[in-house]
């Protein structure tokens, strides 16, 4: 049996609605995931919820029900945007699950019992929002450093795990593999961060009750970043089921925002040696997107819902446009002026106009019956057929690296390559001569050939339109059925098929 390709996104807290940021993780994600199944490989992509923790419990007072109430709420509009949004999810977490929580207190248990748990006090700040500890010396003008939100004092006896004790080896791993912490960027900051020093981490609380009581000492509760992490095994049943833990684990790659690459690239790879587990293959940390130059926030009321710009734009011009438009490592700033341009040239015109152009021509001169090509090859064929050898490569290297958008630049330079050999062999002439009548049918079928590559190669991003050429394409199978590279190969259209225009893709936008 072949282990699985693991992905991750975070788990999200439930204190509040989805939006598109959340989203941009989710959907790179599924992206990944899609395109993993697409070459035949066996998936596991994870996402859900995290719901326990000081903040999840406040917003739940504030809204008078119990915090298990609030998640119970909460859950169902993550859920839904992601079925909207198409999201291929194997598996979906919540923090609250019984099986989580028993993998939870499982692992701190065995951890106590080796020795990497003591009891100490806790004496520091505390920024409930993002959950997190701070040091007085790594506060900026008494602020949280990271979202710049006031912080609370917090003085109790907490128990600390010894992170300090695994600086060397993380450090050595990092050092050794490359491709652990990405991007580079990302990779020097751990790098440089944990060569200042480490210090325990205090992994529980004692005057919170919202949380999973400690095995050891039920008066605490697991801090919530320690039970957060967890998921990532919890889900693929650590502990429970050992075969099918095997099968999946290490994850091969945790997609994160950067504002929590330390929790993933220092804190859960040194909780993972304590328990002997062999670390994540990757921790991919993107940017942050800003909406029309600015951080989203409640209280700038700037915080977009997917839900409004599926309603306007539709579900694949929603993925494409962010995978497409940002640098996945990078920060990248929302805005509609820019969403609608990208729509109405790559989405409108290069792919909905050459698909409808390619199918109107075909039910136009040969009554929707894709022709047999002639052995003869002309050099726009040549040229056609080399750009399509050419793709599917670099796709798949760009993919590598989670280079969404060069993955799809590459494939709107094969659309691109396609627009052309319709405009340089004028298949409008060539009809009008009785003469060049299996020109023609040479014409039309690598047109239908170069679109039915493209309905593939668009599929793990939109999956949706992906499905749609295919129906259009005449195929009775699923296009799910079939797998790269095998089905990139020039030439496996069946000649004979009948192909049908159908509605426009992307109608334009004003
Ligand atoms: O941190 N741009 O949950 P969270 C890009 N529960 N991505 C963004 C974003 C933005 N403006 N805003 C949010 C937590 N994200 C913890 C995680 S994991 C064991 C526990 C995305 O609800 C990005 O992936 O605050 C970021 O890391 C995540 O949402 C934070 O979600």
């Amino acid at each position: 049996m072949n282990k699985s390709f693991y992905v991750t996104t975070p788990i999200y807290y439930v204190n509040d609605m989805p939006h598109i940021g959340t989203a941009y993780t989710t959907v790179a994600a599924d992206a990944l995931a899609r395109y993993h199944r697409l070459k035949g490989e066996e998936v596991f992509f994870l996402t859900g919820t995290d719901e326990h923790g000081q903040h999840v419990a406040r917003a739940a007072e504030r809204h008078g029900v119990s915090p298990q109430e609030w998640a119970d709420r909460m859950v169902v509009h993550f859920t839904e945007v992601w079925k909207r949004l198409n999201i291929s999810n194997d598996y979906f977490i919540r923090t609250t699950d019984p099986k989580h929580v028993e993998v939870a207190r499982k692992f701190i248990q065995l951890l106590y019992d080796k020795g990497d748990i003591y009891l100490d006090t806790y004496e520091g700040w505390y920024c409930v929002p993002d959950e997190s500890f701070w040091l007085p010396s790594q506060l900026v003008d008494g602020k949280c450093p990271q979202c710049g939100r006031e912080v609370e004092m917090v003085q109790e006896e907490n128990y600390f795990f010894r992170l300090s004790a695994y600086a060397d080896r993380l450090l050595s791993h990092i050092e050794s593999h490359p491709e652990f912490v990405q991007p580079e960027i990302r990779r020097n900051e751990v790098i440089s961060f944990i060569k200042q020093g480490l210090t325990d981490q205090s992994i529980s609380r004692k005057t919170i009750t919202w949380g999973i009581p400690l095995p050891f000492d039920e008066s605490q509760v697991m801090y919530v970043w320690f039970d957060a992490l967890l998921n990532y095994i919890s889900a693929i049943d650590y502990g429970l089921d050992e075969e099918r833990f095997r099968r999946t684990w290490p994850a091969d790659v945790h997609l994160i925002g950067k504002e929590i690459l330390r929790f993933h690239a220092i804190v859960w790879p040194a909780m993972l040696m304590a328990a002997d587990l062999p670390l994540p293959r990757q921790v991919f940390a993107h940017g942050w997107l800003t909406v029309e130059g600015e951080k989203m926030s409640k209280s700038k009321g700037n915080v977009i819902s997917p839900h409004e710009l599926i309603d306007e734009y539709g579900v694949d011009a929603y993925r494409y446009y962010f995978l497409r438009e940002f640098s996945f490592g990078y920060d990248g700033n929302f805005s509609r002026e820019n969403m609608t341009g990208r729509y109405n040239a790559d989405l409108a015109n290069s792919l909905g106009n050459m698909v409808s152009r390619v199918l109107a021509m075909v039910e136009r001169y040969r009554g929707g019956t894709v022709p047999e090509p002639s052995d003869r090859e002309e050099e726009p064929d040549v040229a056609l057929r080399e750009s399509a050898a050419r793709v599917f490569p670099e796709v798949d290297r760009s993919m590598e690296r989670l280079a969404f958008n060069e993955a799809l630049q590459a494939i709107w330079n094969f659309l691109a390559a396609i627009n052309r050999y319709v405009d340089e062999t004028a298949a409008w002439d060539l009809a009008k001569d009785p003469t060049l009548s299996r020109r023609l049918d040479t014409v039309l079928y690598n047109m239908v050939e170069a679109v039915r590559l493209t309905a593939l190669l668009v599929v793990p991003f939109l999956p949706a339109t992906g499905e749609g050429i295919w129906r259009r394409l005449g195929f009775a199978d699923p296009i799910h059925a079939h797998h790269l590279p095998e089905a990139a190969a020039w030439g496996l259209f069946p000649p004979g098929q009948r192909v049908s225009k159908g509605e426009p893709l992307f109608p334009r936008k004003k």
